[in-house]
């Protein structure tokens, strides 16, 4: 496994590996996937409130995460297409095992893709069906202000993701609250259109027992 930093949370297990992938590396991953969105198009979830995300999102792999006015849930297809989500690329599988050691491969990957305000909550991921499973984030494109806070009613603190930043959340910290206060427009110019993408790899489903669990 390929030496990280442990960040600051208040919650152990926040592992952050700034510059994880070089630019080359970067520029290959920000168009394989632009590729395969082709398929299965970036669209704008709502709340199960009705509100419009600001992020517009897709997915890769088995399972991909979405929400509308029935809840958040993780589904096998795209819902406005109604097709089997697009293959995670290989790339992304081997980084998962690299930097997690998880015994099983991810079987989701949600695809977020920041543009010009778009912002994320504060919020805690648990629609997973194993939470002791890690979650690892790929940043690409103009840096992100993430913010992070171990309880309810804390501020937490804010960490800058710049493209290439690679972070993982696993024990304690998988259950923080979490988000995007905002993206410093123009910081990089990898995203052809400008913006953040940010690839989250997970595991949705079930585990096969695999890890012991
Ligand atoms: C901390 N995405 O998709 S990634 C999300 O940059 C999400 O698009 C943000 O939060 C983004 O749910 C943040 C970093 C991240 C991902 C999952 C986490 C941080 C996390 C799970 C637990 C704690
Ligand atoms: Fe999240």
């Amino acid at each position: 496994m390929r030496r990280f930093h442990e960040i600051d949370t208040g919650m152990a297990g926040f592992r952050l590996w700034p510059g994880g992938l070089s630019t080359p590396e970067q520029a290959g991953l920000v168009e394989q996937v632009t590729a395969v969105l082709e398929t299965a198009p970036l669209y704008r979830p709502v709340t199960p409130g009705g509100r419009p995300f600001s992020v517009r999102m897709s997915n890769l792999g088995p399972l991909g995460w979405v929400s509308d006015r029935g809840g958040y849930r993780y589904q096998a297809t795209h819902p406005e297409t109604g097709a089997a989500w697009p293959p995670m690329p290989e790339r992304l599988i081997d980084l998962w095992g690299d930097l997690t050691g998880w015994p099983e491969p991810p079987d989701a990957c949600l695809v977020n893709l920041y543009r010009g305000e778009a912002r994320m909550g504060l919020h805690q991921d648990r629609d997973e069906a194993d939470l002791t499973a890690p979650v690892l984030s790929i940043s690409l494109g103009d840096t992100a202000v993430f913010r992070v806070a171990p309880a309810e009613g804390v501020r937490g603190r804010a960490v800058k993701l710049a493209s290439g930043d690679i972070c993982a959340l696993t024990g304690p910290a998988r259950l923080a609250r979490h988000g995007i206060d905002r993206i410093l427009a123009g910081s990089s110019g990898l995203i052809p259109g400008g913006g953040r993408i940010n690839l989250t790899l997970r595991r949705a489903g079930p585990g096969t027992g695999a890890s012991g669990s």
